[in-house]
């Protein structure tokens, strides 16, 4: 694999390039063991770069079969697998032509030119060009592309490049055809993509804002473009609104989507022609639940928001990877709470950031939204890059409120088009169009961590002044010792205990500057703070980080009454779901440590969300599933014992499945005559109210609880109601559950997505015998190392089993360790993310933390391993 090995690549040291390339033809022969690439890039030196350099162009495990230089035959031995290098070349623009071979079907890595099923495909994220061709590949390198793809026609019915089609055709004479296609948008190399193979297609048409025809496609396998139409639905719809929110049109003649079943991410933005793990494509109400339509639209979203955040606009170097990656998520959080309900979309995001994003800052992986220095790019595609990034965005339009936030980015886009920006390009949108100075803001970028706000309230009842002293501190992140304060947005009000909003009357008085009044937003960005409100009621409660304004740990003094009061009033429904949260799991660590967990002191409460469970069902569901276990594991922050956390949460459930069971009987009887399927807002709220209902009352009676999921897998009319039933089953073991699982399967064998879940759901069951069965599910025939969405159900799920994973004698780190050490020599992608399991491996009391090292170490030791994995495994034990 790659030289590079080992020597980490750092910020400080970025150059511009020394040459540029100003056109890129390619000529590709298409063939199953050996595809011919003709390369003809058009040079020049960079006015801006190191006159007479010599011209370094990447390789990774390239064979070059003819090079020549302005027509004229160069020595093969210029070229190495990894690199190409013209000592001297012409001071003046030059045509370099360069041919390789390649075998797509010995690609196992996944990046590069490979085949999934008959399909060829390409992944040249992060640094997959170099695998195909010679090139400058990095991402400050833009250069207009035409393809030219040639293949038997049989093979590769269907061939797709990036840009418009130009020409296509039979090759006389033979039973080969071909293509052309031209990008007239300047890109770099990560976004080149071509697709050939036998596949159907969903066809569609949409028409721009200022007129331009767009035919829209999505390619599928053979037979199943029915399964597209959602995502061609959403599609269009994530069209409309960055025209309608962002002024941001599409700017090619077509739009193409390829699903591919053998993909090592979710999706790839290449230019024109986005190729996605068919995961995010594929639906339909028997194999699809409603999260899986909800990831395809989002997916969906991301995937064409990109063409302007990250493909118009691109990044300079990969430091600025969170530069178009938190830029597009935020933007396709945004599409989603706009199609859905805000306030709910909100919680879970939240809830995956705490789950994902907090716990990876707050272990040996953490890293800065910006990092200034990695061993291998593609460990970088991280919940930190991505949905810290994304919070950093929405604090900047809560920062500077949503007019300036609008005329940033409207800066942004115009200044920066066609360009290879940094974040200081775009944070200098914002400082411009609100005219703040925003250098500690960029704090957020460089340190890593999650920043810890502290809120402690004193009420003085003779003067009515309630006194609020706030504090902030990040603790130590690895390479990163001293922190400093950052700016926190803490969006507030203040809710009495009869449920009104007490008003703050002007900012003076309480010590707020005249825009945080305005906007309702607290800044702390000193370590510590103190408000003083007048006039306020007794038993008035703040209720701070309203919508979740900043990516911080909150802890407050607030009682459990308090936090009744936000639960049952705050107008802020992201607030009142986070109430609830915070005392459930106050409840679940009581009773860890051995005190009363009863949950009889949220009856009312509770029975209210259920009560207005049939106005806003979603919302409810969101306020009756528990924080997950990880999450909790966090926030006791040491010494953790799994199983004794895990049994806690289930008592708590328990407790509130006896409590209010008549309550979630009438939910699931309510429920039994809801219409047919459909996967929209309304009906996905209704069915995942009805499945917390389940849930929880099966945790307070588990043979009842065993009936009524059997009686629902039975008779569901769709995946969602039926995959709820058999997780709920797989909770409680015997015959019934063996057989449900087994008809499951036999039922669904043929659709992969679904048998991706049935490995999913087995491998997530809380029991002793758990390690056993995954190594046995690796013998079945549907196993395969092979198919990375395989083995991310099967050994990631597996990795997410927070008892079996973090067993005490260590046989779930000993499983996830030898997969990774199998896999790493295939795919050191998928590797490295399995080996994401040990991020928390601190945590855990001594015994557990002593077999997570030794299975780090046993990693760690494996002769050649790959840079991924060895990164990984390095930074875990560092
Ligand atoms: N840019 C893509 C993510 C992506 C990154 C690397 C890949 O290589 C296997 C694939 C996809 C996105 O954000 O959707
Ligand atoms: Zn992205």
């Amino acid at each position: 694999m790659r030289s590079d090995q080992g020597q980490p690549i750092r910020l400080s040291d970025y150059r511009v390039p020394d040459y540029l390339v100003d056109a890129v033809d390619l000529d590709i022969h298409l063939h199953e063991t050996a595809t011919r690439i003709r390369a003809t890039l058009q040079l020049r030196p960079n006015p801006a770069g190191v006159a007479g350099a010599p011209l370094h162009l990447d390789g990774d495990g390239l064979v070059a079969t003819a090079i020549a230089l302005d027509g004229e035959p160069l020595p093969l031995g210029i070229a190495e697998p990894e690199r190409l290098t013209l000592a001297e070349p012409p001071r003046r623009a030059f045509t370099l032509m360069v041919e390789t071979l390649v075998d797509p079907s010995a690609n196992s890595a996944l990046m590069g030119l490979y085949r999934s099923g008959s399909a060829f495909c390409t992944q040249c994220e992060a640094e997959g060009f170099r695998r195909i061709t010679y090139y400058l590949d990095r991402p400050d390198v833009l250069s207009v592309f035409t393809t030219r793809i040639e293949a038997e026609r049989a093979v590769a019915p269907v061939l797709l490049g990036n840009g418009n089609p130009v020409a296509a055709g039979d090759v006389p004479g033979t039973d080969r055809h071909f293509a052309v296609w031209h990008d007239p948008h300047p890109k770099p190399s990560y976004l080149f993509a071509i697709v050939g193979g036998r596949l159907d297609v969903l066809r569609d048409a949409t028409t721009t804002g200022a007129g331009r025809p767009v035919d829209l496609a999505v390619y599928v396998e053979p037979g199943k473009t029915a399964q597209a139409a959602y995502a061609m639905d959403a599609l269009k719809r994530a069209m409309h609104w960055d025209e309608r929110v962002f002024g941001r049109a599409y700017d090619l003649d077509v739009f193409n989507v390829v699903a591919v079943s053998d993909f090592n991410m979710g999706a790839m933005e290449n230019k024109g022609l986005n190729i996605f793990n068919d995961k995010y494509v594929l639906a339909s109400p028997e194999l699809a639940t409603d999260a899986d339509y909800a990831g395809i639209e989002t997916v969906i979203a991301h995937e064409y928001f990109h063409n302007w955040t990250g493909n118009r606009i691109t990044c300079r170097d990969w430091f600025q990877l969170s530069l178009k990656e938190g830029l597009t998520v935020y933007r396709d959080q945004e599409f989603s709470a706009d199609q859905r309900s805000r306030a709910v979309k909100r919680i879970a995001d939240v809830r995956a950031l705490r789950a994902r994003q907090f716990a990876e800052d707050g272990g040996p992986l953490a890293h800065s939204v910006r990092p200034d220095a990695y061993s291998e790019i593609n460990n970088f595609y991280t919940a930190t890059i991505y949905e810290k990034g994304a919070e950093i965005i929405r604090m900047y339009r809560t920062l500077v409120g949503p007019e300036a936030f609008d005329r940033g980015m409207a800066l942004y886009f115009d200044r920066y088009d066609g360009t290879a920006a940094t974040v200081e390009d775009f944070l200098g949108c914002f400082a411009e169009s609100s005219g703040r100075d925003l250098s500690q803001f960029f704090r957020w970028y460089v340190q890593a961590g999650t920043p810890r706000v502290t809120a402690t309230t004193r009420y003085d009842a003779a003067t009515r002044v309630l006194t609020l002293d706030l504090a902030q501190d990040t603790p130590p992140t690895p390479g990163q010792p001293v922190k400093r304060p950052v700016v926190v947005p803490l969006r507030f009000g203040l809710v009495r205990r009869d449920g009104t909003e007490q008003p703050v009357r002007t900012g003076a008085e309480a010590g707020l500057s005249a825009t945080e009044h305005d906007h309702g937003v607290i800044e702390l960005s000193t370590p510590s703070r103190r408000l003083r409100f007048e006039d306020v009621a007794p038993g008035t409660v703040p209720s701070l980080l309203r919508g979740f304004s900043a990516p911080v740990r909150l802890t407050t003094d607030a009682t459990d009454a308090d936090l009744v009061t936000l639960m049952t009033h705050d107008e802020d429904a992201f607030n009142r779901w986070d109430a609830a949260q915070t005392v459930l799991s106050r409840l679940v660590l009581a009773g860890l440590r051995g005190g009363p967990a009863e949950p009889a002191p949220l009856r009312a409460a509770l029975s209210a969300v259920i009560e207005t469970g049939a106005r806003d069902p979603a919302f409810a569901a969101q306020v009756l599933t528990l924080p997950a276990v990880s999450e909790l594991a966090h926030e006791i922050g040491r010494d953790v014992d799994p199983d004794a956390l895990h049994a806690a949460r289930e008592r708590v459930r328990a407790g509130i499945g006896t409590m209010l069971a008549p309550a979630f009987r009438a939910v699931l009887a309510a429920g039994r005559n809801a219409g047919p399927y459909a996967p929209d807002a309304a009906g996905a709220g209704a069915r995942a109210f009805r499945n917390a209902a389940l849930s929880l009352l099966a945790a307070g009676d588990p043979e009842n609880g065993a009936a009524l999921a059997l009686a629902q897998f039975d008779g569901a009319d769709n995946m969602t109601d039926r995959l709820a039933a058999l997780s709920v089953l797989g909770l409680v073991p015997g015959a019934a559950r063996e057989a449900a699982l087994a008809r499951f399967y036999s039922d669904f064998a043929d659709h992969a997505l679904v048998v991706d879940k049935w490995f999913a759901l087995q491998a997530a069951i809380p029991e002793a015998d758990t390690p056993e069965r995954v190594r046995r599910l690796m013998e079945h025939p549907a196993f395969s190392l092979a198919v990375p969405n395989r083995v991310y159900a099967l050994i990631g799920g597996f990795g997410a089993n927070p008892t079996q994973f973090n067993r005490p004698d260590g046989a779930g780190y000993d499983l996830v360790a030898s997969v990774v050490i199998l896999l790493d020599g295939k795919n050191p992608q998928v590797a490295s993310r399995l080996l994401g399991a040990f991020r928390s491996w601190r945590l855990m009391e001594p015994g557990r933390r002593a077999k997570a090292e030794a299975a780090l170490r046993r990693v760690s030791g494996q002769p050649a391993l790959s840079p991924d994995v060895k990164d990984i495994a390095a930074r875990s034990l560092g």
